[in-house]
């Protein structure tokens, strides 16, 4: 790892350096309280249980601009005219803030890194030029790619879907894009490819054949799997749900909906789910329910880590503070087995109103922090709590007698009226909510980072 805490010919960040731990007591708001990187947890690091990951796109290429008003927030990284020179820049600043931040990951959508050019050509050679920076930065920092994906929604072409459209040239557009972003990231060393839905969706029925849009789609899918597989990509393709925005209606809606899409198209050995936190709760379940969902698929592949406004129903990236939601999230990781491929990726955007770089540190300090925490609680629950045994219990009906052999499948119909004859009426047994959701609060105030 390179001495210099900065990349490059210039520091972007000046004046702020490398985010240490600091551990509760502190007050400095550019330390860590909780995110431990070496802590052993369990069974290994901190760092590697979480495996934080920081975004391209909203931390480096958005300013806080909203459909309202411009941007209010300075990018000394992107003042030169010249885009190329630009991106260039932007790529310096940006693996400045990865090593600053102390984080393992990053991701990028094509069009995060590099320029879209004139045509199809000019644009695989704008990428290939800043993929072979980042991969010397990545070199001299240490730093890994948890995953790249290919944006398929912001050029006016794709107003009608990319992989959905209705003409097939679009389709085609599409094709080349994800092609070349394929490369990249195996270049990368990338360790999973992700297809958020974008405009792959519809506003009416009445001038849209759904049917037709899935098959394509799920086409299109497939052959991005046989083209990574033949030029040597190992990781896990990941489909992001969201069930609204920017189109009225998502075909990626949820967690199942995509899990059922993929096993209908025989794509479920390769593709995994990547869970965002805000999407969930747009498609009114909570954030650990779109997990567990997955869990019980085998299918959770990544997290895109942040939380909504309660009070409204679009997506407002809000990085992630709520422990009650990071305590359930890492306990339905851990029961899981940790992550394998994912991680936990701050798909998040300080406020409009955030208009100091330094914001960008406190942002993901506070994100890691959580995390941290709920990781440590939820550890902690794991050992100690008798929650999960309270939940074996409910369902020890199950495991002995003629409940085994209705859950082996040995029963039948006729079966269940016989023993609900012969049994009478069942017991009252407490679901004990309240008494669950108390332990919950006894030990996020219990464990101390
Ligand atoms: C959009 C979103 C995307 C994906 C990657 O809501 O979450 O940034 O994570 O395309
Ligand atoms: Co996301």
């Amino acid at each position: 790892m390179s001495a210099r805490p900065w990349i490059g010919n210039r520091e972007y960040f000046p004046g702020i350096s490398r985010i240490e731990y600091e551990g509760p007591e502190s007050d400095n708001p550019l330390a860590f309280k909780a995110y431990d990187a070496d802590r052993v947890v369990g069974d290994k690091t901190m760092r590697d249980h979480l495996r934080f990951s920081i975004c391209y796109w909203h931390t480096f290429c958005a300013d806080g601009a909203d459909p309202f008003g411009p941007g209010t927030r300075p990018r000394p990284w992107s003042e030169s005219t010249d885009r190329l020179k630009a991106a260039e820049e932007k790529l310096d600043a940006a693996f400045e803030f990865f090593s600053k931040m102390t984080v393992p990951y990053f991701c990028f959508h094509d069009r995060d890194m590099a320029p879209e050019g004139a045509n199809v050509t000019e644009s695989e050679k704008n990428l290939q030029h800043l993929v072979g920076r980042a991969k010397a930065r990545q070199k001299d920092t240490g730093i890994r790619l948890l995953w790249g994906t290919a944006n398929l929604f912001s050029h006016p072409r794709y107003m009608n879907g990319a992989s959905t459209n209705p003409d097939f040239d679009v389709v085609a557009q599409a094709g080349a894009q994800v092609k070349a972003a394929l490369e990249a990231t195996v270049e990368l060393g990338g360790e999973n490819f992700v297809f958020w839905g974008g405009r792959e969706g519809y506003s009416t029925l009445f001038n849209t054949d759904t049917g037709r849009e899935l098959e394509h789609m799920a086409r299109f899918l497939g052959m991005a799997r046989d083209y990574g597989r033949a030029i040597g990509f190992n990781g896990a393709f990941l489909i992001e749900p969201k069930p609204m925005e920017p189109m009225y209606h998502q075909y990626d809606v949820d967690a199942q909906t995509v899990i059922g899409f993929l096993r209908q198209y025989g794509l479920a050995d390769d593709f995994k789910v990547n869970v965002e936190a805000n999407h969930a709760t747009l498609a009114g379940h909570s954030f650990a329910h779109e997990l567990r969902m997955c869990t019980n698929a085998g299918m959770l592949g990544s997290v895109d880590a942040n939380r909504g406004n309660p009070q409204n129903g679009w997506d407002t990236d809000q990085f992630p503070a709520d422990l009650y939601d990071t305590v359930q999230a890492m306990l339905i990781v851990l029961e899981d087995g940790g992550f394998k491929t994912g991680g936990l990726n701050f798909d998040a955007k300080v406020r409009r109103e955030s208009t100091d770089l330094e914001d960008l540190f406190i942002a993901h300090i506070g994100g890691m922090d959580s995390y941290a925490r709920g990781l440590l609680i939820a550890h902690e629950m794991l050992e100690k709590s008798s929650l999960a045994d309270f939940r074996r219990e409910r369902y020890a009906s199950f495991d002995n007698g003629q409940g085994q052999a209705f859950a082996q499948g040995k029963l039948s119909l006729e079966d269940l009226r016989e023993h609900a004859a012969k049994q009478g009426e069942s017991q009252k047994r407490s679901g004990r909510q309240e008494w669950v959701e108390n332990v919950i609060n006894d030990f996020i105030f219990r464990v101390k980072p």
